[in-house]
């Protein structure tokens, strides 16, 4: 049985948003697939196929967390890993552990795994079809012409479980619930 394709996920301000195309459009290759600016997110757990039942337990212990609000700054380009390139993510400066921390524990007790190589915040804001060492050149020239990338702050006041549905045309993401820090 398939279930519901489920993330946890921070949004980006609008205004942080509006700043993003521009930057898409200087780093913008031949097999780059760039992120929509409206769907650009920072996820801070990816939980896979959640059987439908158990969507409402995920909510609930996602209501436990506790963490305070934070300011996070969205600076930097880069690109994973290291020899092709296959994202190219935007950096983000601030204190994402206790809110990473948190939904780690609240989501293991449901028997989520954790992530074992840590949780590096960022905003994927390209994917890289089928990785070639052209596209990844390219890429990382352009990446390194944008080093001083630095799109400003904004506080991060609320997360959310979100429902992606994969379709031909890009995955939609929907809101299941909301979440004050
Ligand atoms: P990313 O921002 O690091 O690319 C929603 O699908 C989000 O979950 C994606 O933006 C991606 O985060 C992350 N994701 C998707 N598939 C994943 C997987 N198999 N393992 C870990 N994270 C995944």
């Amino acid at each position: 049985m398939t279930g519901i394709r489920c993330f946890v996920a921070v949004d980006l301000p609008e205004e942080m948003r509006e700043k993003v195309g521009p930057l898409q459009s200087k780093i913008a290759t031949e097999g780059l697939r760039l992120v929509r600016p409206d769907l650009v997110h920072v996820t801070i757990k990816f939980l896979g196929d959640v059987p439908a039942e158990k969507v409402e337990r995920v909510k609930k212990a996602l209501a436990a967390v506790r963490a305070a609000p934070f300011t996070a700054r969205l600076v930097g380009l880069g690109a994973f890993p290291g020899r092709s390139v296959r994202v190219v993510w935007l950096g983000l400066e601030g204190d994402f552990s206790q809110l990473s921390a948190e939904v780690e524990a609240a989501t293991k007790s449901l028997g989520f795994p954790p992530e074992e190589r840590g949780f590096t915040p960022h905003v994927t804001i390209g994917r890289v079809g089928r990785p070639n060492a052209g596209t990844s050149r390219e890429l990382l020239a352009k990446i390194g012409l944008q080093s001083t990338v630095d799109l400003g702050s904004f506080t991060v006041e609320e997360f959310y479980l979100k429902k992606s549905t994969l379709t031909p045309g890009g995955p939609i993401y929907e809101d299941l619930a909301e979440f004050p820090l």
